[in-house]
């Protein structure tokens, strides 16, 4: 009679396998927003998650994402609930990114200016082109790439920043100011994102100077940006100014070896 091979016993747990792109999101008041973004997003693909950054909103976008995150294991939330800011939530949701292992990672605003169906063109540019890159930015500049929606005065001053910031960094891009970005993860942990010091949204120029310092190709893929159309601009007079002196200071770091 034949004894019948026994079951093993033990059983290796494999582990789940990496997501194949995260996209993070940094939100402060986008309860209006943020439904709607997520369904978008995770309509890309079943490799798609999402982090959703939040500084603890007083509108309670946090508590949608949580409610979300609970029935969907592709949706993550960071509450914050200090060291407030656009800049220090962006680095926390860069972090959490990498450590899921994804070979992309795309960062953008909740408030549908950045529109989700350019995402798969921006992760297309960084795996083939005519040059190899790490860094694909959703560009207003690029030929193609549009500013409609906004008035004049502030289309105005997005230009004349964008100048400024490539004059003053040496950035050979179009869009300076652009949120709206794909990383290959090796080129966040090149530039050592972690170790990001903007508290605010010059996070944006920071890590941009960082992958052009680091000889890193960046490529521009245009968009057509759209205004926000609910919620508040979180953008004050205030931060712009601070955004311009933190360009500087940029700027000073690299020249006198501290960055
Ligand atoms: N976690 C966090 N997110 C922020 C903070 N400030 C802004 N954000 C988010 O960062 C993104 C960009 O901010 P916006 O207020 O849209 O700034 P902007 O795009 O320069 O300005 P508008 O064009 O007028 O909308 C949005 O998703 C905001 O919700 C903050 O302090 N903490
Ligand atoms: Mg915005």
């Amino acid at each position: 009679m034949q004894t019948p091979t026994p079951e093993p016993e033990a059983r290796v747990d494999t582990p789940p396998r990496p997501p194949a792109v995260v996209v993070t999101v940094p939100t402060y008041n986008e309860s209006q927003n943020v439904g709607p973004l997520l369904d978008e997003l995770l309509a890309l693909g079943p490799g798609f998650h999402v982090i959703v950054i939040d500084d603890d909103s007083p509108d309670g976008t946090w508590r949608l994402v949580a409610e979300r995150a609970a029935r969907d294991p592709r949706v993550h939330l960071i509450h914050r609930r200090a060291d407030r800011g656009r800049g220090r939530s962006g680095r926390d949701g860069f972090v959490a990114a990498i450590a899921l292992g994804p070979e992309v990672v795309v960062e953008m605003d909740a408030d549908l200016s950045h529109q989700p169906r350019y995402i798969p063109q921006l992760i297309r540019r960084l795996h083939g082109g005519p040059t190899p890159v790490g860094l694909v930015l959703g560009s207003r500049g690029a030929p193609g790439g549009k500013d409609a929606d906004r008035g004049l005065a502030r289309r105005a001053i997005t230009k004349l920043a964008n100048l400024y910031i490539r004059v003053v960094l040496g950035v050979p891009v179009r869009d300076c100011n652009s949120g709206f970005r794909a990383w290959k993860r090796e080129t966040l942990e090149r530039i050592r994102v972690a170790e990001t010091f903007s508290a605010g949204p010059a996070i944006v120029q920071e890590l941009l100077f960082k992958t052009a310092r680091a000889g890193i190709g960046i490529a521009e893929v245009p968009i057509e940006f759209q205004n926000r159309r609910h919620g508040a601009s979180t953008l004050t007079f205030g931060k712009l100014l601070t955004g311009y002196f933190t360009v500087l200071e940029l700027r000073w770091k690299s020249l006198t070896g501290r960055l």
